[in-house]
């Protein structure tokens, strides 16, 4: 079985991290502190005790909860440092990073207080790991498709620091075609379009994000496998999957990691990529997901070496930097 520091030292890309689901119960309590607020928590812990969950509803009020911590610029600095001497350490060379915009503004931080801290945090993870990054802010899903324009408009003028737009949150109720009108107009300003769908959602919803928003990368996307058509599409078409085996696992999406989906897809062609979507909450980093798979679905050097490989194609890296990493 291939060893544990190697599936670490493979160099990847991660595609599918919401950098808000980094925040360790450890770095809750530091920042509370710095900011002078409460934790609803007694300590470390009990906070790392709530982190079970039923299903994605379940996981997403834990997951704003937290959030609340995060207020200054060096707030969100920090919490994308830490994350990058992990992820860094298990192998990412590059990461394209979700941000939610929306569930700072919400709360009343401005939106240039979470732009400024997150560029400082690239930044520096650069200068310190070589790490090439990009930041693809997600709306909201389950919030007023109104507050997602307004979001775009407030984030137009960071288009050139910004890779992309996604869309996240509860999914089952909100399908993509509510966010036609958004879509379009991001992808006029110039930026990359990439949507969670089919992860709780019917492959409709998949459907719909390819036609519909006209996205480059499906996040999640494993209910893809209950509509052939949909599967021989995107096949085709060489459309690129961010799955999260560890994730799928907390939220119930699959039972256990030796019955995930993830074989069947790369054996229907398709262009499989494995992340860890929120690390801090699901058990474990991006190589720990390539640690599990080899464990539980006996995915082997040759297995680990081709996602790494896809994560590569996968992203939207300028060619010269694709090449240097391939
Ligand atoms: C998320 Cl796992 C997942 N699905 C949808 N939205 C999210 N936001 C953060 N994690
Ligand atoms: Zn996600």
């Amino acid at each position: 079985m291939v060893a544990m520091h190697e599936l670490f030292t493979l160099p990847k890309a991660e595609l599918h991290l919401h950098i808000e689901g980094t925040l360790e119960p450890e770095l809750v309590f530091a920042l509370a502190r710095r900011n002078k607020l409460n934790v609803p928590f007694p300590d470390v812990e009990s906070l790392r005790e709530a982190y079970r969950f039923d299903d994605l509803v379940s996981f997403l009020t834990l997951y704003y909860s937290c959030m609340d911590v995060l207020r200054t610029e060096e707030d969100f600095a920090d919490l994308v440092t830490a994350y990058a001497d992990r992820a860094a350490a298990q192998g990412v060379r590059h990461v394209e990073m979700f941000f939610d915009p929306q569930a700072h503004t919400s709360r009343g931080i401005p939106l240039d207080v979470v732009m400024a801290g997150l560029t400082t945090g690239v930044e520096r993870a650069q200068a310190a790991h070589g790490m090439s990054t990009g930041l693809i802010a997600c709306f909201l899903r389950d919030r007023p498709v109104v507050e997602a324009h307004e979001t775009l408009e407030g984030l137009a003028p960071y288009a050139d620091t910004l890779l992309g737009v996604g869309l996240d949150s509860a999914e089952v109720g909100y399908p993509p075609s509510l966010f036609t009108d958004v879509f379009r107009d991001a992808r006029d300003l110039g930026l990359r379009v990439v949507a969670h769908a089919g992860e709780e959602g019917p492959p409709s919803y998949v459907w719909e994000a390819l036609d519909v928003l006209g996205v480059e990368r499906v996040d999640h996307g494993v209910r893809v496998l209950e509509d052939d058509a949909l599967v021989r599409r995107m096949a085709l078409d060489r459309m690129p999957l961010t799955v999260c085996p560890l994730s799928n696992v907390r939220l119930r999406v699959v039972p256990d990691v030796a019955s995930h989906s993830l074989p069947a897809l790369l054996s229907a062609g398709l262009v499989a990529t494995v992340n860890s979507d929120d690390p801090a909450y699901f058990g474990g980093y991006v190589g720990d997901n390539f640690v599990a798979l080899a464990r539980d679905l006996g995915i082997d050097r040759d297995g680990s070496a081709l996602l790494a490989r896809n994560s590569f194609l996968a992203s939207f890296l300028e060619e010269d930097r694709r090449k240097e990493l391939l």
